[in-house]
């Protein structure tokens, strides 16, 4: 049994009932099998697999809190510190009612490489809570936070690790967030990315994941002597990646006639408006099915099957496993020749392969979305220097940055033998660094 297989076996055996986290880490040993295989008595010899996959550090706390009839109601709170090897934990806070530490530990692990495509400094790191904020209050989603960071203060730091947004976690929480830790310790430190402009957040960062996700699919397209102008574009979620990247894609002359949210989907064959897509979601935080309530020539679906709309690209951007198999023959079958990912693993492992067997183009997310976390390390980078860039050097550094994912991934896939497999160039490259630095550090 080859040396990733064992560690794979491992970890199945090891972390029980934690499926999403086993899926992470089996795409990536698959990847790494070429590298590993080449090398493997130095890999063996410093345990270097078995330290990878698993945590330097989980903190699991209590998050009691008040709504608004004086019930007192409690949520779990995570903090997954994965690696630290080429930098402070980095990655962003999750709340969602489906969020357990298995599914933080797939996103943390899936940090670690993203984190290392962008050639900043930054380790991996994920972090959340089941709490779910539909519905609620500001003063109870203001109340959540305020516990929620209290007890996460005592664990980060502007160099220790830097929490931000993901799913459910957007700029008015992490206002909540950084108040309550500024009280707690006194610090005005960069400690949370994604901060507002007037209180030390960078331009650029909230279209960043979305902006990132089309400048990396445009840089693939360019490559393969396309062009995103002209092209329709089917876009899932309508979350933040999900409005940035159709915003760029948009820009750039594609045509986007779909969207959704966990309840359905819109389909408007003239081509999503957005501000009226913001002002749903942004403003009113409402449910994407209002949109054809302004809409005349859209129609909205309840449930599943964004993918079986014709496109000939596809971005999935809500959440991990929200396009299987059948969604891919879907995709193929209607025409779709390129897929890129800005929601983490969004794609099952099956739809994945067939996709790659099918000869269409595919970017995986840890190196599609990177442009997030990429600007949050800007973030970081311009708090430390006490001053701010403006939108267009941070833009152009944003471009460059996911230019660059796109060169190494695309690199490291032609050095390995698989040119065009994005999935084990990204895994690869992003491996690369991490791996080094730790052989570098010594057994810790
Ligand atoms: P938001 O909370 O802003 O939006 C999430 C969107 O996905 C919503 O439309 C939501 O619908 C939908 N969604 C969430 N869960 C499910 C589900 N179980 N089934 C169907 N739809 C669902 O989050 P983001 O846009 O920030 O995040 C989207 C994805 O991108 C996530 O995978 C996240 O990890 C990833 N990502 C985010 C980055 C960032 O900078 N924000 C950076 C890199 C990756 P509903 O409102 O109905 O729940
Ligand atoms: O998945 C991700 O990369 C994010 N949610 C962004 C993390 C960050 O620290 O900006």
């Amino acid at each position: 049994m080859s040396y990733t297989e064992e560690v794979y076996d491992r970890v199945v055996a090891q972390n029980p009932n934690e499926p999403e986290f086993h899926q992470a880490v089996k795409e990536v040993l698959d990847s790494l099998k070429i590298v590993i295989d080449a090398n493997e008595e130095k890999y063996r010899a410093a345990s270097l697999l078995e330290r990878l996959v698993e945590p330097e550090r989980i903190i699991s706390f209590r998050v009691p809190w008040v709504d608004d009839n004086g019930k007192v109601q409690v949520n779990k709170g995570y903090r997954v510190q994965f690696n630290s090897a080429i930098g402070p934990y980095k990655g962003g806070l999750r709340f969602h009612p489906s969020v357990n530490q298995g599914i933080l530990k797939f996103l943390g692990f899936e940090q670690i490489f993203k984190n290392s495509l962008t050639g900043l400094p930054i380790g991996g790191g994920k972090g959340g809570s089941n709490f779910d904020p539909k519905g609620k209050s500001d003063r109870e989603v203001m109340a959540f936070c305020q516990s929620f960071m209290t007890e996460l203060s005592k664990y980060i730091g502007a160099d220790e690790d830097v929490p931000a947004g993901d799913i459910g976690v957007g700029g008015r929480e992490i206002g909540y967030l950084y108040g309550q830790y500024k009280r707690l310790t006194g610090l005005y430190e960069g400690v949370l990315t994604g901060k507002g402009l007037t209180w030390g957040g960078s331009l650029v960062r909230t279209q960043a994941t979305g902006y990132g996700l089309v400048y990396i699919l445009d840089a693939m397209l360019k490559d393969h002597n396309m062009e995103l102008a002209g092209k329709t574009v089917v876009v899932s979620g309508s979350g933040n990646v999900a409005i940035y990247a159709t915003e760029k894609a948009q820009q750039l002359g594609a045509k986007v006639v779909a969207m959704s949210d966990s309840n359905g989907y819109i389909y408007d064959p003239e081509g999503i408006k957005l501000d009226i897509v913001k002002d749903i979601k942004e403003v009113r935080r409402g449910r994407i099915k209002e949109y054809v309530q302004e809409v005349p020539s859209a129609v909205y679906t309840e449930g599943k099957g964004i993918w079986t709309i014709k496109c000939d690209i596809a971005l999935p951007c809500a959440t991990q496993n929200e396009l299987n198999l059948d969604d891919a023959k879907a995709l193929k079958a209607n025409g779709c020749f390129a897929v890129a990912e800005g929601a983490n693993m969004p794609s099952t492992r099956e739809a994945t392969d067939y996709i790659l067997e099918q000869g269409m183009l595919f970017l995986p997310g840890k190196a599609s979305n990177a442009g997030g976390v990429g600007t949050s390390a800007l973030e970081m980078c311009q708090n430390s220097m006490r001053l701010s860039w403006t939108f267009e050097e941070v833009d152009e550094k944003l471009q460059q940055m996911m230019n660059n994912i796109y060169e190494k991934i695309s690199d490291a896939a032609k050095r390995y033998g698989v040119e065009g497999n994005y999935v084990i160039g990204a895994n690869i490259a992003g491996f690369e660094k991490v791996a080094d630095a730790m052989l570098a550090q010594g057994i810790c």
